[in-house]
């Protein structure tokens, strides 16, 4: 086993890395940014050390600096956790010249998936189904609307290069075919420095599910079934959840076995997600192969009752997968949401800032995965993911009644973040049923514009009692005596209003009732 492991990473991944490390007995080195010099990962773990400005293009993208850190402090392996670096082939092959263990798939694996032709035509071969359209990078714009004919429209330009959504373009019609191919071949250059394209038949409300795998070295490859991640906002996961409650037995082993033969000839090894669109006759296609571990992988965990980031430290460690994949059933539901520094109110707009206060929800059935405390800034300079609640339960109905009890307890000050959301999505009737699709939250969030339902709507009687204290306070103390001096709290939870009327019943009788 390892002695030391560098995490190549920041935020709440790092923290569920540390933490894993700390169960091991496996000494872990934290790296930092000077925007994060007081993160919470910095603070938890043994030892850390600077790696530069807060531009990640300086730091966490810093293969040199990272080498430089790992050799000096004699780590033996590195994780990367997620974003950044972690599914750069380059990574991989630094830690081999260094002699340090890289925790995840080889570069060649990466390098096999990485392009989403190349990943296409290894799912053709090992008959995996794949949506119609090209294998290969299309080069001209004539061969790309020769081929649009064929498939017939609507059709999605993709970038070869891609991976969610960046350089993607839906294309109706004919007519709008070459402003959309140049388009996405100038965001796909600037996003990935590829501007090769292809294009896909459409399906128009699929289902995105994704199916966990891990394969060991000893050539032992299971799949710890799967998750639906179908609601997304532009392309961001916002919940994620085990099982998919469009899932049958059937489906969720013709999906692994379809994802494991895809894996082993890819020459994959360590944890990967492959995803898949599934429509409503429950035909499943191949989408793409994502070379880490996910954001969501708690989900899994709580369902399987493994641990995802200690299985990938053992199979680095050369270490064989103690069970088989039939063995594999998930036990009761877990459902996750993902807590951004986000305005719901203002197009979900970063809002980075400090932490005044922040009530972390606990109890049956509860996981908090965060990378924040109160009395810490969170920086402007990354992307603004707190954390994630997962909320188990022995039925969907029961994890999603927990997640809603949770995100009741769940209050933090000073920044906004996107909770109402949460709790809008999870009051939904459709949302409830599990009738959901990869456009469901776009479409749901454009017809009620401006009027998600809002969690601590002052509309309702136990709204104007709150809003009635809330007046009371701003009058005999002034405005900074709120709990929120810069109108930057998130909405009321029910919580918070039931502390209000509090408040508002111990202040003397005389200038009110
Ligand atoms: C698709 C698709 C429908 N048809 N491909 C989104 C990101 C990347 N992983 C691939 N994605 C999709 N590819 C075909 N041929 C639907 C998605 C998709 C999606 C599309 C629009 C709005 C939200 C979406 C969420 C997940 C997947």
């Amino acid at each position: 086993m390892f002695r030391k492991i560098l995490i190549a990473n920041r935020g709440e991944i790092a923290v569920r890395i540390l933490r894993a490390c700390r169960e091991l007995d496996i000494a872990a080195v934290a790296v930092f940014s000077e925007a994060d010099r007081a993160a919470l990962h910095v603070r938890l773990a043994g030892e850390a050390y600077p790696i530069g400005p807060a531009s990640s293009r300086e730091s966490y993208l810093r293969i040199d600096k990272l080498m430089d850190v790992a050799q000096r402090s004699r780590c033996d392996a590195l994780h990367p956790g997620y974003g950044f670096l972690a599914e750069n082939p380059a990574l991989p092959r630094a830690c081999i010249a260094a002699g340090i263990t890289f925790i995840g798939p080889t570069a060649d694996a990466m390098e096999a998936l990485g392009s989403k032709t190349a990943a296409r035509q290894l799912a053709k071969r090992c008959d995996v189904p794949t949506v119609p359209g090209a294998f290969d990078p299309i080069e001209r714009l004539e061969d790309a609307r020769q081929l649009a004919r064929e498939i017939g429209y609507p059709v999605l330009v993709k970038a070869v290069a891609g991976g969610g959504g960046k350089g993607m373009r839906l294309v109706a019609r004919e007519a709008d075919l070459p402003a959309s191919w140049r388009d996405a071949g100038s965001e796909a250059l600037n996003a990935f420095g590829d501007s090769r394209l292809y294009l896909e038949k459409y399906l128009e409300r699929p289902r995105h599910i994704e199916i966990q795998i891990l394969a060991d070295t000893h050539g032992r490859i299971v799949s710890l079934g799967e998750r639906e991640c179908s609601v997304q906002r532009r392309h961001q996961k916002v919940f994620e959840e085990a099982p998919s409650p469009a899932v049958t037995q059937e489906l969720r082993r013709a999906m692994g076995e379809a994802a494991v033969r895809l894996a082993r000839a890819g020459g994959y090894t360590n944890a990967g997600t492959v995803e898949f669109l599934v429509d409503d006759a429950r035909d499943f296609y191949f989408l793409e192969v994502n070379a880490r571990l996910q954001v969501e992988h708690p989900v899994t965990e709580l369902v399987t009752g493994l641990d995802l980031v200690k299985l990938q430290i053992a199979i680095a460690a050369g270490h064989r997968l103690p069970f088989a994949w039939e063995s594999i059933a998930p036990r009761g539901h877990a459902i996750e949401c993902r807590l951004y520094a986000e305005d719901p109110e203002n197009n979900f707009f970063p809002s980075p800032g400090k932490i005044l206060t922040r009530r972390t929800p606990s109890g049956p059935g509860i996981r908090l995965e965060d990378g924040v405390y109160a009395g810490w800034t969170v920086p402007a300079d990354y992307d603004p993911l707190l954390g994630k609640l997962i909320a188990w339960g022995n039925s969907r109905e029961e994890a999603i009644a927990r997640l809603r009890r949770a995100l009741e307890e769940y209050g933090v000050s000073g920044i906004k973040t996107n909770a109402s959301l949460f709790r809008s999505i999870l009051a939904d009737p459709e949302f409830v049923l599990g009738k959901i699709h990869t456009r469901w939250l776009d479409e749901r969030l454009q017809s009620s514009a401006g009027a998600i339902p809002q969690d601590g709507d002052l509309s309702g009687a136990s709204g104007a009692a709150a809003l009635a204290a809330a007046l009371w306070h701003v009058q005999h103390n002034g405005a900074s005596s709120l709990e929120n001096p810069s109108g930057a709290e998130e909405s009321a939870s029910r919580w918070k209003l039931h502390g209000r009327s509090e408040q508002l019943n111990r202040t003397p009788r005389r200038s009110r009732e």
